[in-house]
């Protein structure tokens, strides 16, 4: 069979479809989304956007229930909106397999925290494997059915962002039969699925036994490695750290991580027991650390490498010979090869900016005008926040956007409260403080800037957009609908690019008392592709007065002294043009 360049991503899909995994349902979040986006293309298996990670893993529960393998995928952050799912299937455990992948970011490259999953695993109880490049992506994919239908467990496969965003070889296999099995007659078993007290009772103590015979079976299993070497150092690691320490230190001894839970304790005790020192090199938290040291195992970690971040060889390094790992000649030879200069020193700095003739721009830039507290959310639109734009006073996770202008209200802060809300992010979880708005007697004014996609993370489909994941029409669920079914009585729609509608009815609901919501809507021009001639300005009629500048649109530049538009990059939204009091700004012939 054949060998192909896959990234870590499309790895993990590839090992589902080789796993025979039968439906599949993810929330997009950066580093995942591809998982989903490849899976949908192989034969035999059903795949899905779920409006949110839980609804998404609580599909998944539902196939392996009635003896489908199934698969759920999300961000870091998505399993904190899973976590209930997650913790119930623990208990439940399931008919066929049941396999959640999570995509750490470690550096929040496209984060707004840094996480360290592997804490869940031992939270909820589950095992957790973690692979180190695109080949064992697959196969602990394809592996994890099996342990998940062995032990009548959900399993965790943790990636992150280096895993899942880097293309290494992977062995192609013979692919199996697309054609579904038949279900077996629907098992009704109240005392393991009814998760009542008294069931979960009895549920508990097969948890916990069952913790134990995962730990005995990852004793023997090889994707647990002892790879001896240079016995004067020991490393113990996992996941992309591997193959970090790999790079720095050649000569020494390796224990190589598959299963970070639970954690094979006697090959972690053998493997201490054959070398001088045992050191972890782990990113994020010493989670490997504080366990070693609980069973006993005397080793340094975070002494020597950050808590914060994402690691690389050139770090590595660094940190190792500041530690004292890298000594003598070694250490003459590593200062000679002086580690890189880290990337970013050699770049400009590029802070993220809303897109040219991004419709979103249109919404803040007349937000900016009133003294209302905007209470932001996720997404492409949170660069609002940034200058010149500024006009969001808060984002926290996806979805906080209506429930903290609600607290704000009910706190009684005067200033109109105003909750700035993304299409996918109304749909992923903005829909419940919506409700509480309404339910609970708030003022608060929601504008849902809808611009038919989840741009922010690739361009998926939402219930919103028309389409599923398969690129099938579907029912296409209008956000002024739902907000009207509700309850609220206050409900527009306005496209964001037409500055002189925009303002109008922003003031209107801004006046108002009532609870209301504004769907300023507009396709994301990147995916809607809507590039029109660009604009230009007139030198003779700028007086320089520099609104224009306000909406922060990157073709807007000086050029010689004076305001010009970069005809590269307009796409000619139009917007600048009706902002400009001389009208200096015109569209090229
Ligand atoms: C719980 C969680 N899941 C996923 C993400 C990744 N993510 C951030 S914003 C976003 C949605 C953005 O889409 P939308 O609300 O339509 O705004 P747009 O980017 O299109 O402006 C996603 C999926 C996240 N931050 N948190």
């Amino acid at each position: 069979m054949e060998k192909k360049l896959m990234s870590g991503n499309e790895a993990i899909a590839y090992g589902a479809y080789l796993g025979r995994v039968r439906v599949a349902a993810a929330y997009p979040g950066t580093p995942s989304p591809e998982i989903l986006e490849n899976l949908v293309t192989y034969p035999g298996v059903y795949a899905e956007w779920a409006p949110n990670e839980k609804v998404a893993v609580d599909v998944a529960a539902g196939a392996a229930y009635a003896g489908r393998r199934a698969l759920a995928a999300m961000k870091h952050v998505g399993l904190n909106v899973a976590a209930d799912s997650l913790f119930y299937t623990s208990y439940t455990g399931m008919q066929a397999g049941l396999v959640i992948i999570t995509c750490d970011d470690p550096a929040m490259h496209s984060s707004q925290n840094e996480q360290d999953n592997r804490h869940y695993a031992r939270f909820a109880k589950v095992p957790m494997l973690e692979p180190s490049y695109s080949e064992e992506a697959k196969q602990f994919t394809k592996l994890a059915f099996d342990i998940s239908e062995a032990f009548d467990t959900p399993v965790l496969v943790r990636s992150t962002t280096r895993i899942s965003h880097s293309e290494s070889i992977v062995q192609m296999e013979e692919p199996p039969s697309p054609t579904w099995e038949e279900l077996p007659p629907y098992k009704r078993d109240p005392v393991k699925y009814v998760m009542v007290p008294a069931n979960a009772r009895r549920r508990h103590p097969i948890i916990e036994e069952r913790l134990g015979k995962l730990a005995a079976y990852f004793e023997g299993l090889d994707i647990n490695r002892i790879e001896m070497g240079d016995p004067a150092l020991g490393i113990v690691t996992s996941g992309v750290s591997y193959q970090h320490a790999r790079e720095v230190f050649p000569e020494a001894s390796f224990l190589k991580l598959g299963t970070v839970w639970p954690l094979p304790v006697n090959k972690i005790r053998e493997f201490a027991s054959r070398v001088k020192r045992v050191v972890v090199i782990e990113e994020l938290d010493p989670f490997l650390e504080e366990q070693l040291r609980l069973i006993g195992v005397e080793c340094t970690g975070k002494k020597i490498f950050p808590i914060l971040g994402e690691f690389n060889s050139g770090l590595v390094r660094d940190c190792a010979r500041r530690g004292g790992l890298i000594a003598g000649e070694a250490a003459q030879e590593a200062a000679a090869t002086a580690p890189s200069p880290p990337l970013a020193a050699e770049l400009p700095p590029r802070p993220p900016m809303l897109c040219p003739g991004c419709a979103h721009r249109g919404m803040f830039y007349v937000l900016q005008h009133y003294k209302a507290v905007v209470l932001g959310d996720i997404g492409c639109y949170t660069l609002g926040a940034a200058p010149p734009l500024l006009a969001l006073h808060t984002c926290g996770c996806m979805g906080a956007s209506i429930g903290v202008a609600h607290g704000v209200d009910k706190a009684g802060c005067k200033d109109r409260k105003v909750a700035v809300i993304g299409d996918s992010t109304f749909f992923h979880a903005g829909i419940p403080p919506l409700i509480d708005v309404v339910y609970n007697k708030g003022a608060t004014t929601v504008i849902v800037l809808d611009n038919r996609i989840t741009a922010m993370t690739g361009h998926q489909d939402h219930p919103g957009s028309g389409r599923t994941l398969a690129k099938e029409p579907t029912v296409d669920i209008k956000i002024e609908d739902v907000a009207r079914a509700v309850g609220f009585q206050k409900v527009d729609v306005v496209d964001p690019l037409d500055f002189k509608a925009t303002r109008a009815i922003v003031k209107e609901h801004l006046e108002s008392n009532e609870p209301s919501l504004i769907v300023a809507r507009h396709p994301c021009v990147l995916y809607a592709r809507e590039f029109k001639k660009p604009y230009q300005i007139d030198p003779e009629k700028c007086n320089d007065c520099g609104i224009c500048r306000r909406i922060g649109c990157a073709p807007l530049i000086r050029a010689d002294g004076k305001m010009a538009i970069d005809q590269l990059l307009c796409i000619g939204c139009g917007f600048c043009a009706q902002i400009c009091g001389r009208k200096a700004i015109t569209q090229v012939a």
